[in-house]
């Protein structure tokens, strides 16, 4: 084969910063729509699968989402002592949510994201992914994860994932004070909260995690960032602030008992394993310096 056999006709590019960004070679396109907040693309790539964006920005790949959905949903899970029931905001793709009720001790997860149009996307498009949305512990909803969090019980939920798009426009309230206190409200006393916060390697970004950081030290005891490898989205490095009410993230992990946690699934499983947990929370030293 030539090499300009092997090259895609089209290419698509995220642009992180200036011109920079990653570039993938587009096979085709699946679907393309508007909805009420955003629009929602689906293009199949040579290397990396079915691509999902949500207004332009990656939200995921067939072949490297594995990395931020058991990373998003796993050492929060292993880290709590009995995670019974759990939220998550946005994560309408359903990736989340099939990670969680991995846990033979959730009993219900119930999944709040804005847009219907990005959970019949998935279903379309990204089925490994949307696997879990007829789980009967799941409960699905559509509506706004800001008033969702607003009136939940105080105490009904152990673990709470954030699974949100990038803090700008409707998204952006996930990332403040207001939205954090009612999380406190609705944890338990061993509450667990868990956010995707960007890439610290991107500058556009860095104030607002440590913003978050800051926030979230106010509301809960103990707060840490841990960071995975995340090959398509801006800069490769991805980061998640966990705030917790009584377990440390990193010094209070048992690594025996989330060894036997994740004994029945761990075969499944491709990033997160028990003895990284503590290491993703080891960071870099321009990470570090952040805080
Ligand atoms: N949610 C976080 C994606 C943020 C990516 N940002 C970007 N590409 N600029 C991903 C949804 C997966 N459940």
């Amino acid at each position: 084969m030539s090499a300009e056999a092997k090259t895609s006709l089209f290419q698509f590019t995220e642009f992180w910063d200036g011109r920079s960004g990653i570039s993938f070679g587009v096979e085709g396109l699946l679907m393309s729509e508007e909805s009420e907040f955003q629009r929602v693309e689906v293009v199949k790539t040579d290397v990396f699968g079915n691509l999902m964006l949500l207004d332009g920005l990656v939200m995921l790949t067939e072949r490297d989402e594995f990395v931020y959905h058991e990373m998003i949903a796993h050492p929060a899970l292993g880290l709590h002592p009995n995670p019974k029931r759990v939220l998550v905001i946005g994560g309408g793709d359903g990736g989340t949510v099939r990670e969680v009720v991995k846990h033979g001790s959730v009993e219900h997860v119930d999944l709040v994201e804005i847009d219907g149009l990005v959970v019949e996307a998935s279903k379309r498009h990204f089925p490994t992914v949307a696997s879990a949305f007829d789980h009967p512990k799941l409960g699905l909803k559509i509506e706004d994860g800001l008033a969702f969090v607003k009136n939940a019980a105080p105490g009904s939920y152990d673990v709470i994932l954030v699974d949100s798009t990038d803090p700008v426009g409707f998204a952006e309230g996930l990332f403040g004070r207001a939205f954090y206190e009612d999380c406190v409200r609705a944890l338990g006393p061993d509450g667990i909260l868990v956010s995707q916060t960007e890439s610290p390697f991107d500058e556009r970004f860095q104030s607002q995690i440590q913003a978050a950081h800051r926030t979230l030290g106010t509301l809960f005891p103990h707060v840490a960032l841990y960071l995975a490898s995340i090959p398509t989205y801006p800069m490769g490095t991805w980061s998640f602030v966990m705030a917790s009410k009584t377990r440390r993230p990193a010094e209070d992990f048992d690594e025996a008992e989330a060894e036997r946690r994740l004994a029945p699934f761990a075969d499944g499983l491709k990033y997160y394993r028990a003895p990284l947990h503590r290491a993703a929370f080891t960071l870099p030293a321009f990470v570090n310096r952040l805080f």
